[in-house]
């Protein structure tokens, strides 16, 4: 690994370069906050308390953005503009040029308002690497950072870092994608000991001086191709996250090029490579053997022992290969802060998964209904699809840009049928019909080839719930005992619904309404 050196662009400009802690000169730093959304709403609150000058910015000119707009200002931000022509360029803050851009992770690094400001030197940081400048404070206790990205797995993991966290009678927190800005962790009356941060490619694109205690990448499939302009891109942004790691960076030794990414981080001095596998662990690594979580990396005669940690049966109900790398991660996390063995077991134990990820929602008549809405991405379908033998597939949404053949090549033969949901399905539909030809495809949403809307009353298309219920009134045609209904998409859901979590919800509902369980 090489070591961390002195040169950080962020450092260029002076005044920037003294924020490291909550306590330093904020006030009166002229910044605009683009978006209104979760982490905008933040990072500008967050500013206003420290006395800088903000102005925020978002495209949207809705109710929900016209209540955190009558917020902010009545809280004391100087300006707030909503609607088209709001990001066009870098506008005055309080009469001056703004000293610095803070973003929010949906915007893309292409926008107008973001290529004017870089073009004018103006920096550019996301909420995170706001976060991280203040983590420190005053008469606070500072919380160590554990982070983790991947393309998938990220929530699960977070989630169950924050649980072994707990069992070990630490105070701490998931926060970051999973939906919780750090800012509100760091202004929390309670003062953590440790976050699990989530951190997504978009977030590690503008986060430039983190130093995680540990940190973690889970995997990197294809994935926000749209936003980070190519594959290559996406993945270099996510192994930013090892940059700075003082004390473990944590690999997936199963997936090639993985301990790659951390030879070529700049570390801190003594930082170590640690690797998480499913199979039987090498030195420094944590793994399986005879069923049971193994560490070889935190004890000390590693040479010739391990410790147990847990077992594959404590990683959930069900327990997956994915979910046993995810605990392995967790457990890599936790105990590089310290946290002995058993907690390992006793957090996993406690640990509830999420809705909407491979979620059982109903069975009848032999046909499973199984709601996997979280999978917004050829590689979390992949983890799902490959679970079942028979399968009529619910899928499509915003696909990213991404490429679905692999995926449908690896799966064609256990597809009965394909029921296509979503606005954007070009690319999912092109692969079904190049690698698997033989599967019927019937289409939810109207207007898409094969849609088997004859006769139906016409739907809107971007009225996501009655694309739903079309969507299970023909799975349910289809599907015979023994077989498996997933909704596993492979796509984001934001065409049609406004999260995962209500495509989910309305694909339970739908299945309750047909199946006559409402
Ligand atoms: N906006 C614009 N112009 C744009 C794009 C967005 O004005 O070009 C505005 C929108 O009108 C909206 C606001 O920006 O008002 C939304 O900002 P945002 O899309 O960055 O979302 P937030 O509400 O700030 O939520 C973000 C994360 N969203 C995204 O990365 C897209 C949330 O992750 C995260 O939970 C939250 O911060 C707290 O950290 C969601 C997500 O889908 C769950 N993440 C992706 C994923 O997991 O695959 C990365």
């Amino acid at each position: 690994m090489m070591h961390a050196s002195n040169e950080n662009p962020v450092l260029d400009n002076p005044r920037l370069a003294e924020l490291t802690s909550w306590d330093a000169e904020w006030s009166g730093l002229r910044v605009v906050v683009a978006g209104i959304g979760v982490s905008g709403f933040a990072a500008a609150d967050t500013l206003i308390e420290l006395g800088a000058l903000v102005t925020v910015l978002d495209s949207g000119d809705n109710e929900r953005n016209r209540q955190a707009a009558d917020t902010l200002k009545i809280v004391g931000a100087s300006d707030v503009v909503l609607g088209p022509d709001a990001m066009t360029r870098v506008p005055d803050v309080a009469g001056a040029r703004p000293d610095l851009v803070v973003t929010s992770p949906g915007i893309r690094p292409t926008n107008p308002l973001l290529t004017a400001a870089r073009e004018e030197g103006i920096q550019i940081w996301g909420d995170v690497e706001l976060a991280w400048r203040v983590s420190e404070r005053r008469g606070r206790r500072t919380p160590q950072w554990l982070c983790v990205t991947g393309t998938n797995g990220k929530t699960t993991t977070v989630g169950m870092t924050e649980s072994i966290l707990q069992a070990a009678g630490l105070k701490a927190i998931a926060v970051g994608n999973v939906g919780t800005p750090i800012l509100d962790a760091l202004r929390d009356p309670v003062e953590y000991d440790v976050l699990a941060v989530e951190l997504s490619s978009f977030q590690l694109h503008w986060a430039h001086s983190l130093s995680p205690l540990a940190s973690a990448v889970l995997n990197v499939a294809e994935d926000h191709v749209d936003w980070h302009g190519s594959f290559e891109n996406y993945r270099a942004d996510k192994s930013r996250v090892y940059e700075n790691t003082r004390v473990a960076c944590v690999y997936n030794v199963d997936q090639p090029g993985a301990e790659e990414l951390v030879e070529a981080a700049d570390v801190v001095e003594g930082c170590r490579a640690i690797g998480f596998t499913t199979g039987t662990p090498g030195l420094s690594m944590l793994g399986v053997v005879d069923e049971l979580l193994v560490d070889r990396a935190f004890v000390e005669d590693r040479a010739t022992s391990a410790a147990e940690i847990g077992s594959v049966a404590d990683t959930g109900e069900l327990p997956t290969r994915h979910g046993v790398a995810n605990a392995l991660a967790a457990a890599a996390l936790a105990r590089a802060a310290g946290v002995e063995p058993e907690a390992v077991r006793d957090g996993l134990l406690a640990y509830r998964p999420g809705e909407h990820r491979i979620q059982l929602v109903a069975e009848t008549e032999g046909v499973r209904w199984i709601d996997d809405s979280k999978a917004t991405n050829p590689h979390a379908a992949q983890a799902s699809l490959s679970a079942f033998d028979t399968v009529v597939w619910i899928a499509g949404g915003l696909s990213k840009g991404v490429d679905y053949d692999e995926l449908v090549a690896a799966n064609a033969r256990r597809l009965k049928a394909v029921v296509v949901i979503g606005t954007d399905d070009a690319a999912l539909l092109g692969s079904l019909s190049r690698l698997a030809p033989e599967v019927p495809v019937l289409a939810a949403t109207p207007g898409l080839s094969g849609d088997d809307s004859d006769g139906e009353p016409a739907i809107d298309p971007s009225d996501g719930p009655a694309v739903m219920r079309r969507a299970v009134q023909l799975a349910a045609a289809r599907a015979e005992p023994g077989d498996t209904v997933l909704m596993a998409p492979a796509a984001a859901s934001m065409d049609q619904f406004t999260d995962y979590a209500q495509r989910g919800t309305s694909f339970a509902r739908s299945v309750h309404e047909e199946l006559g369980l409402a």
